[in-house]
């Protein structure tokens, strides 16, 4: 039987392609066939469109699954501790890891060392200095329509979460209007879907004439950038996941390591959070967590808890600012800490989601989408590592929660190991 040859495999290919064509390129004499025709016509064309139309998602795309996401974390009334409790872990951990990312980023600089300046297309708008004032002041839209237009993301999702949380509360009576909002996300994964469909011409084309331009430099600066996300994933986990579980549970984490690998196998196979719910449930049960817990935190935390996904979106932006030689102000740095932890609550736990909402981020700070098709290279890895942090960090929000309520059997966790080990 004719194996499908999945979409992963052909932006893979489409990378291989573009980078093999692109230092092919770069070797030969310049010439209008190469600089005007090819690299200045067809891979402008080809690459520029492809990153244009994810940008044309991004807003539709942020504020209708934002508007899912915050009408289905329930009436916050109703949310009561356990909810409170979750919503705050995961959004403060999603804020320090993009933190760290930034830090990370700001101090290693993946990006330094290859100049990209001369393949921007259009003006980059450097953001202007503003005052935290400004910044907080400017998330509120005062006419929403003009924030969709302008693409004003911060704007949008103020609104977007509002609109939500507002029709949660409202109930029964909004219902009809969170059905519209349901469709109207399913058909923004699709359209989604479409586009992606041609990323395997989109990415040869983006690495085609970075390669042709820029020449082997870029490959140095990409393992930089895949070894810098890492670096990000591993600190958040071992001291931001290690250290809050010790601190609230007093318990050790080697029992909760030992099941996760099971959560991890899935993880890694798929890059999909919402694939690993089911498996992350089982062990968490046998780890003595109670369903009242698990039931609520699990499913939202695959929803709305990208942890992995902020930090690859802090180093990303990062990356980007340094390949085309663009100074990320203070403020600009507080707009994608802003940016991405707000966004994560719309990111669906699906593959890929993530580099959709990256071009959200960039687009928040004005920077070039056409970065994208650069780290598109190492995409596929860093997903998979991405969103094993982005599911450990629901489990070890859901442990830390139920300790707290008391619906937790601490004698079945400690036991779970040696049961284990028995085995
Ligand atoms: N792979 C997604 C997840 O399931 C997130 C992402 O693409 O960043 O968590």
């Amino acid at each position: 039987m004719k194996k499908k040859v999945t979409l992963t495999s052909k932006i893979l290919l489409g990378l291989f392609l573009g980078f093999i064509f692109g230092l092919i390129l770069k070797s030969l004499p310049g010439s209008y066939i190469k600089d005007t025709v090819i690299i200045g016509g067809v891979f402008k064309v080809l690459g520029t469109g492809f990153t244009s139309a994810i940008k044309m998602m991004v807003v539709p795309l942020v504020f209708v699954s934002l508007v899912c996401g915050a009408s289905s974390m329930g009436d916050v009334k109703q949310l009561g501790r356990i909810g409170t409790k979750t919503m705050v872990f995961y959004l403060l951990t999603t804020a320090v890891a993009i933190i760290i990312a930034l830090f990370l980023g700001s101090v290693l600089k993946p990006g330094a060392g290859l100049d990209m300046s001369s393949v921007v297309t259009g003006e980059v708008a450097i953001g202007e200095s503003k005052s935290l004032v400004d910044i907080i002041l400017g998330i509120i839209p005062s006419n929403p329509i003009a924030s969709f237009a302008n693409g004003d993301m911060l704007q949008i999702i103020f609104f977007a979460l509002l609109t939500g949380v507002a029709m949660s509360m409202v109930g029964e009576k909004a219902e009809p209007v969170r059905k519209v909002f349901e469709s109207a996300n399913d058909i923004c994964m699709k359209m989604v879907g479409i586009i992606m469909m041609a990323a395997p011409i989109g990415v040869f084309a983006l690495v085609a004439e970075t390669f042709s331009t820029v020449g082997k430099d870029a490959i140095l600066v990409l393992v930089k950038y895949l070894v810098v996300v890492l670096l990000g994933l591993a600190i958040h986990v071992t001291i931001v996941y290690g250290g809050l579980f010790k601190v609230f549970t007093k318990q050790k984490i080697k029992p909760f390591l030992k099941k996760f690998t099971k959560v991890a196998a899935i993880t890694f196979s798929t890059s999909s959070s919402n694939a690993s719910v089911p498996a992350s449930m089982e062990i968490l049960e046998n780890l003595g967590v109670g369903k009242t817990t698990r039931s609520f935190t699990i499913p939202m935390g695959a929803t709305i808890n990208m942890d992995g996904t902020a930090i690859m979106q802090g180093v990303a932006a990062l990356f980007i600012a340094q390949i085309y030689g663009i100074n990320l102000e203070m403020n600009q740095m507080m707009t994608i800490v802003l940016t991405a932890t707000l966004a994560s609550i719309g990111t669906a736990g699906v593959p890929g989601v993530g580099m959709i909402m990256l071009s959200m981020v960039l687009t928040s700070v004005n920077l070039p989408l056409e970065g994208i098709g650069l780290i598109m290279g190492v995409e596929r890895i860093v997903d998979m590592f991405r969103t094993t942090v982005n599911v450990m960090g629901d489990n070890v929000c859901t442990l830390i929660v139920a300790n707290s309520e008391k619906d937790f059997d601490v004698d079945k966790y400690c036991g779970g190991g040696k049961e284990e080990i028995a085995a």
